[in-house]
């Protein structure tokens, strides 16, 4: 029996589902979240979203009538999530009681009793996309407008070279569905708060271009955090890799005193999960993440000497 099939067995047979994110939830964590969760109450079944994080005002059009029952949860699953350390507040309720995981990472630990990864997929949301359809649940537009969020977002309105030909053709499908693609890309990819637009100038004001320009270093301290939502935060990182001659870039964002949450995005021939793996994370072939627990200067240091040893190979 294909993984896909045992899946939909499994959701079919079962009830009372909770739909696990992981933190700081993107645009496909929250889409695969609610586009799942409002087919299985399509089917007739229980089912909540959680995550360890609170949602982006800006997805509330994919939650919206979706509220929590907060019922007895009997089956756990989690969506787009690699590992399950990344639920973060949640993982000690749940992260021994995982049995579905639905996601398109690599770097997948498969810790799930039941896991369908599919790493060639742009987005969790694509898998999502073949697990409803094959759920037998018609797609309606809620769903389609969640699916589509996620889609784009991990394809970066798909220009990033993870969408392929099958990406396009489900967001063919969805966009049948009646949605409003352009208003979704608009909220997603064209609309800042002028906070976060202040945020971008400060940050590129401290901006660092080393190794002839092959790298440049984010620093968001803090004190440039303050006030600040995770609206205003999210994709900041992306900045870095903006900047031509870049293949590399680094953002270290301060957690707290001495935690700093490095992020890596690279472009061809650099491997930012191999960079991440190295110092305990993980992530995508150009979007990779770790956390380093050390003064700055050493986080810079560690995270250079991690990034220059895969340059150099
Ligand atoms: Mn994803």
């Amino acid at each position: 029996m294909t993984k896909i099939k045992q899946i939909c067995d499994y959701l079919n047979q079962n009830d009372n589902y909770l739909i696990l994110m992981h933190g700081s939830p993107d645009g496909d964590a929250v889409g695969s979240a609610y586009a799942l969760c409002r087919a299985l109450r399509a089917l007739g079944k229980k089912a909540d979203c959680a995550c360890c994080d609170p949602l982006p005002r800006r997805y509330s059009y994919m939650t919206d009538g979706v509220e929590n029952t907060n019922h007895n949860y009997e089956h756990i699953l989690t969506v787009d999530v690699a590992d399950p350390k990344l639920l973060g507040g949640l993982r000690k309720e749940y992260g021994d009681r995982i049995e579905v995981a639905i996601d398109h990472h690599a770097s997948n630990i498969e810790y799930a009793e039941l896991s369908l990864v599919r790493p060639e997929a742009a987005a969790a949301c694509e898998v999502i996309y073949d697990v409803i359809c094959d759920l037998g649940v018609a797609i309606d537009k809620k769903i389609a407008e969640c699916l589509f969020t996620g889609i784009a977002t991990d394809t970066g309105c798909f220009k990033f070279s993870n969408t392929t030909a099958a990406t396009h053709r489900i967001a063919a499908n969805l966009i049948e569905k009646g949605i409003d693609a352009g208003e979704i890309n608009r909220i997603m990819f064209d609309t800042k708060s002028f906070a976060r637009l202040d945020l971008e100038r400060r940050v590129i004001e401290k901006m660092e271009i080393l190794d002839e320009g092959k790298i440049a270093v984010l620093v968001l301290t803090a004190e440039m955090q303050e006030g600040l939502t995770p609206d205003d935060l999210e994709g900041i990182n992306a900045l870095s890799r903006q900047v031509e001659g870049v293949i590399v870039g680094i953002t270290l964002r301060e957690k707290e005193a001495n935690r700093f949450k490095a992020s890596v995005r690279t472009y061809d021939p650099v491997d930012a999960s191999m960079i991440c793996r190295k110092l305990g994370g993980g992530g995508h072939i150009r979007a990779a993440g770790c956390e380093l627990k050390m003064p700055f200067d050493e986080a810079r240091s560690t995270i250079l000497a991690a990034v220059r040893e895969e340059l150099s190979k």
